[in-house]
C-alpha cells in the first residue's frame, strides 16, 4: 500500500521539530575582535537550522573572571532552530575554531568564544553543557547587550534582564557606539 503517510522521510520530519528561541553570547579581547565578530555572526547566519532574528549593538567590557587581560568586545545575538541544544553547542565551537581559535586558561584571553546562553526552555546539567548558562545571571557583559537586543528578555529561573541589569553593576559595559556588527 502507497499513500502520503509513507512518503514522510528525515527531512520532512524534521521539518515539524519547533522552532525554538537561541541566544548566544559573543566576545574577543585578541586580534581583530570586530572583524572576527562579523565573520562568526556571518558563519552562524550559514548554519542550517538557525535563523538569526536578532542582534545587539557592541560593547566594550571589563574582563571578568580573570581580571588581568585586555578589554572585551561582546554582543548578543538571538535566533530560532530547531536543533538540539549539544548541537547548537558543536556548531558554536566549529566556528570558534574555524576562526582560528586557541584554546587556553579558562575565563582567560581568547579571539572569540560563543556561548549559548538559553535555548528555549531548555534545562540541562550535563558536564559539557548547562543551560541556561550558569554564570550567565552574574556576568553583565552578557545581560547589557542581550536587553540591548530584547527589552521583554527573560533568563529562566532568574526572571526579567531588565530588572537583573538595573540590580547590578554595570560600570564595566560601556556601548561602542561607532562599533558595527550587522545580520548579514
Ligand atoms: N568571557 C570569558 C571570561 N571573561 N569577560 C568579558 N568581559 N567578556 C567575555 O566574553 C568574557 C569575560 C570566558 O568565556
Ligand atoms: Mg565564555
Ligand atoms: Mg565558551
Amino acid at each position: 500500500m502507497t499513500g502520503p503517510f509513507f512518503e514522510l522521510d528525515l527531512d520532512t520530519l524534521s521539518g515539524l521539530k519547533p522552532l525554538r528561541p537561541v541566544v548566544f553570547s559573543l566576545g574577543g579581547n585578541q586580534g581583530e575582535v570586530l572583524e572576527t565578530l562579523q565573520e562568526a555572526v556571518a558563519h552562524l547566519r550559514r548554519t542550517p537550522e538557525v535563523i538569526l532574528t536578532g542582534i545587539s549593538r557592541v560593547y566594550a567590557t571589563d574582563p571578568w573572571g580573570v581580571t588581568d587581560q585586555p578589554e572585551f568586545l561582546n554582543i548578543v545575538l538571538l535566533a530560532e532552530s530547531t536543533m538540539p541544544s549539544t548541537v547548537l553547542l558543536e556548531r558554536g565551537q566549529a566556528i570558534e575554531d574555524a576562526l582560528g581559535r586557541v584554546r587556553g586558561e579558562k575565563w582567560g584571553p581568547r579571539t572569540i568564544d560563543i556561548d549559548l546562553i538559553q535555548v528555549g526552555a531548555r534545562v540541562r546539567n550535563d558536564p559539557h553543557l548547562v543551560l541556561p548558562h550558569p554564570h550567565a545571571h552574574e556576568r553583565a557583559f552578557v545581560l547589557v547587550p542581550w536587553l540591548d537586543a530584547d527589552q521583554d528578555a527573560e533568563l529562566l529561573g532568574h526572571g526579567r534582564v531588565a530588572d537583573l541589569v538595573a540590580g547590578m553593576d554595570c560600570s564595566g559595559v560601556r556601548l561602542v557606539p561607532d562599533a558595527v556588527v550587522e545580520l548579514p
